[in-house]
């Protein structure tokens, strides 16, 4: 399987972040993709290239390009506002405040377009953003060529990203991008299966009141985690999109055997809705030693993943999701890749 990966990521490195009370350093950091990328090697995964520069346009269709137009400003407007340091927002306009006005201050542009302090800015945050962008267009550039599967170590990651809000340490939904794509160069149905720890918030979102693009996910309760807002089993789509979204919360603890019967259960709805590529919201963060995570999965788990996703037959786009067990995150994400091609 070819990998598509950007040494450009490094950048979005050093980042606080706010998480239960404390300032802590941010979870989503470069060593993350580093030792994916490691990994790769070491199993012979296959060849890892970068990615080539894409234009906006496709991001710009499934977020408002008023977000997006507004990424690459963050960090030079911070430090022209004499700050240094992690950008991150801390007002937000929820019920009863003017969610229509973004303000002028770039602290408070942050809330304007942020649902947490979760997707936070340093000096090179933009350019590794815009890679993780560009690394998801290119492997599926290559799927569409025909390749059986490619993966995209994307990070940033991208599914709690919305139409027009980040969160979450996401910012472009890297998948929802690679989704459009496909149906402007010739699918007419793409499916989207999101394996990570957490809701997809953003990928739902973006898709909820559209037939062409499926969206699947598996995930802790949002009566218990994070992103708590959405992800209900009760959450099928609307008008258009109605009977095309399909959530499986399930609770903290959940062990290999219970998670794979929703894997089967929500590969069953992708098989039935016969699309023309699969793309897979890869995260690890099920693991049962991940740091903010309480699912049991075990790192022999992750091959059996990747095998029940192939027996789908479908052409395969993975994109790297969430993960934060540095120590096992290589062998956990490369598991599945391998676990795909049968090995
Ligand atoms: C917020 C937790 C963010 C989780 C990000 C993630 N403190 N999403 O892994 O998939
Ligand atoms: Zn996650």
């Amino acid at each position: 399987m070819k990998t598509v990966f950007s040494p450009r990521h490094a950048g979005h490195s050093g980042n606080l972040e706010l998480m239960a009370g404390e300032i802590l350093p941010a979870f989503e950091k470069p060593s993350r993709a580093e030792i994916i990328r490691k990994r790769i090697d070491a199993v012979d995964l296959g060849p890892v290239s970068e990615p080539d520069a894409h234009d906006l346009s496709t991001a710009k269709k499934v977020h408002d390009p008023a977000f997006i137009d507004f990424l690459p400003t963050v960090y030079p407007e911070w430090e022209k506002s004499g700050r240094s340091g992690t950008a991150m927002p801390y007002t937000w306009p929820v019920r009863g405040l003017r969610g229509d006005v973004p303000p002028a201050a770039i602290e408070a542009k942050l809330g304007f377009y942020s649902f947490d302090a979760g997707a936070t800015f340093v000096k090179g945050t933009w350019d590794a953003i815009k890679s993780s962008h560009d690394t998801a267009l290119t492997a599926a550039a290559l799927v569409k060529a025909g390749e059986r599967a490619a993966f995209a170590l994307c990070r940033p990651p991208g599914h709690h990203a919305g139409s027009n809000f980040m969160g979450g340490y996401c910012f472009i939904n890297n998948a929802a991008v690679a989704a459009q794509r496909f149906l402007d160069t010739g699918a007419t149905r793409v499916s989207i299966l999101d394996v990570d720890y957490h809701h997809g918030n953003g990928t739902q979102q973006m898709f909820y009141e559209r037939s062409d693009v499926q969206v699947v996910n598996l995930h802790g309760d949002p009566m218990q985690e994070y992103p708590y807002f959405l992800g209900h089993a009760d959450e099928k789509g609307a008008s258009e999109g109605e009977g095309f979204n399909h959530n499986f919360p399930m609770p903290w603890g959940t062990d290999f055997a219970q998670w794979k019967a929703a894997l089967d259960a929500g590969c069953d709805l992708v098989a039935d809705y016969r699309p023309d590529v699969l793309i897979v919201s890869l995260g690890v963060d099920t693991f049962e030693r991940d740091p903010i995570s309480q699912f049991k999965l075990k790192s022999d788990d992750y091959p059996e993943i990747g095998r029940r996703i192939a027996e789908l037959g479908l052409p395969t786009l993975f994109v790297m999701e969430g993960g934060y067990a540095v120590d096992e995150i290589g062998i956990n994400a490369v598991g599945v890749l391998t676990g795909f091609e049968g090995r």
